[in-house]
């Protein structure tokens, strides 16, 4: 059993699972869950699915800091019961929650100034009581600090005025400090920065300014750090954005060196976008640094990971094993992997637990695809065969090898199931109250 328990030393730790509590669960899921696998590995016999378990219970799925209270839109925001965590230290205290139910939420990502580590050391242990480590660390240039000379409102690395350019450039690395400091070794830049009107921008102007601002970011890193460039189609800007598109991402970490990726969150796509075809060329060209997963029907809904469009996202799994097979890359550490999500209407622990499932259920499903016999098919431009491979194992329920690797992980079978039989947001409310959580 790799991660500890939930210490009852702190005082603010209000909710812990004691591993009595999950075996208890796990022993009255236990025949039906061992059935179920046992018909699988039937099913599956041709495939050696301890390699796959083991790959399930290594990966590990970053939990961003900014997604464990209710999120909102410009229209409004409807807080949950409450029971939001206040601070840096719950947030983490969260996150070891989500960890100890599933076992594959071995990390949290943190935002800056929404999250400032106080005492770095006293996180990393608190954090690391929870079996959690840190990781990429998120800038903010788009929104403006209380106190702070200068206003984004044109933009942050884009804007016309250096100044302004220079305030935004020593927060990212005042953020890379902060990651140092925390164990980290990457930094996710993502930048509103853009027009809203045609003519407002100089497009060659503005590419130059963020490139030039970005060199200057670059150049601070550490030797073993990443620089995660986040593209976005659209919002907050509305005509044009500077960072825009992969193409772009990619120009501009091709230009930055070997330290800079492009960073890939699924509801930052035009409609219809094919994102898989663009993280098989990413991932080719050595050039993908990770994601931030989630699902939506129209723009940046930050849905539930797997709730719109399962399929797109079992397609995109299968192109990153494809990919990452191909460069003999470790599917657990060589890229990242962070949820990016805002709940409106869910609880957010909930909401994040179906999330790291659908994930898994998408990786375990790349795992098993024939992938022998789909290089045949394309070969033999074979397209219904090509179709049946994918979807045969689309269509089988992998859900007991997923559960499995929990198992053998010490962590339940059923995560939101225990979640609720615990009553952990009741439990939440009664010793944090009625509590809204920093963040989007
Ligand atoms: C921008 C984004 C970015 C974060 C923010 C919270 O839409 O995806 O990754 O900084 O959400
Ligand atoms: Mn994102």
């Amino acid at each position: 059993m790799y991660r500890q328990m939930i210490n009852l030393t702190k005082p603010s730790i209000l909710m812990n699972i004691e591993q009595n509590q999950i075996e208890k669960h796990n022993d009255s899921l236990l025949t039906s869950h061992q059935r179920k696998l046992a018909f699988l590995k039937e099913d599956w016999a041709h495939v050696d699915l301890e390699s796959v378990i083991q790959k399930l219970v290594d990966f590990q799925i970053a939990i961003p800091s900014w997604a464990l209270g209710t999120g909102g839109t410009r229209f409004g925001r409807f807080a949950i019961t409450g029971g939001e965590p206040r601070t840096i230290e719950e947030k983490i205290e969260d996150v070891g929650l989500l960890h100890a139910l599933n076992g594959a939420s071995g990390a949290i990502s943190l935002h800056i100034p929404w999250d400032i580590p106080q005492n770095a050391g006293e996180l990393k242990k608190l954090a690391a009581g929870y079996g959690l480590k840190f990781d990429a660390m998120n800038s903010n240039t788009f929104q403006d600090q209380a106190g702070s000379a200068h206003s984004y409102k044109f933009g942050s690395l884009q804007n016309v005025n250096k100044a302004i350019r220079k305030q935004a450039i020593e927060h990212n690395i005042e953020v890379i400090k902060h990651g140092i400091a925390l164990g980290s070794d990457a930094l996710t830049v993502w930048l509103a920065d853009g027009s809203c009107f045609p003519g407002q921008l100089n497009f060659r102007k503005a590419f130059e300014n963020t490139l030039e601002s970005l060199q200057e970011i670059y150049a601070a890193l550490p030797e073993d750090w990443k620089i995660f460039v986040e593209y976005k189609a659209f919002e907050p800007n509305f005509y044009s954005t500077t960072v825009g598109d992969w193409g772009q991402s990619l120009l501009y970490a091709s230009k930055l060196g070997k330290k800079a990726y492009t960073l890939v969150d699924l509801g930052h796509h035009l409609p219809n976008a094919n994102i898989e075809q663009i993280v098989a060329l990413l991932l080719m060209e050595g050039k993908l640094g990770g994601f931030h997963f989630n699902d939506s029907k129209y723009g940046d809904d930050d849905l539930t990971a797997g709730s719109i469009k399962p399929y797109q996202l079992f397609l995109i799994f299968n192109e990153l094993v494809e990919g990452m097979d191909a460069k003999g890359m470790n599917h657990a550490k060589d890229l990242g992997w962070m949820i990016d999500a805002s709940h409106n209407v869910k609880d957010p622990l909930e909401d994040l637990l179906q999330s790291v499932e659908a994930i898994m259920i998408a990786y375990a499903q790349a795992l098993l695809v024939d992938r022998k016999a789909l290089n045949e098919a394309q070969d033999n431009n074979d397209v219904a065969k090509a179709q049946e491979i994918l979807q045969n194992t689309f269509r089988s329920d992998l859900r007991a090898i997923v559960a499995e690797a929990r198992l053998r992980a010490g962590a339940a079978l059923s995560p939101i199931n225990l979640y609720r039989d615990l009553a952990v947001r009741s439990n939440l409310v009664n010793h944090r109250g009625n509590t809204v959580a920093t963040g989007l």
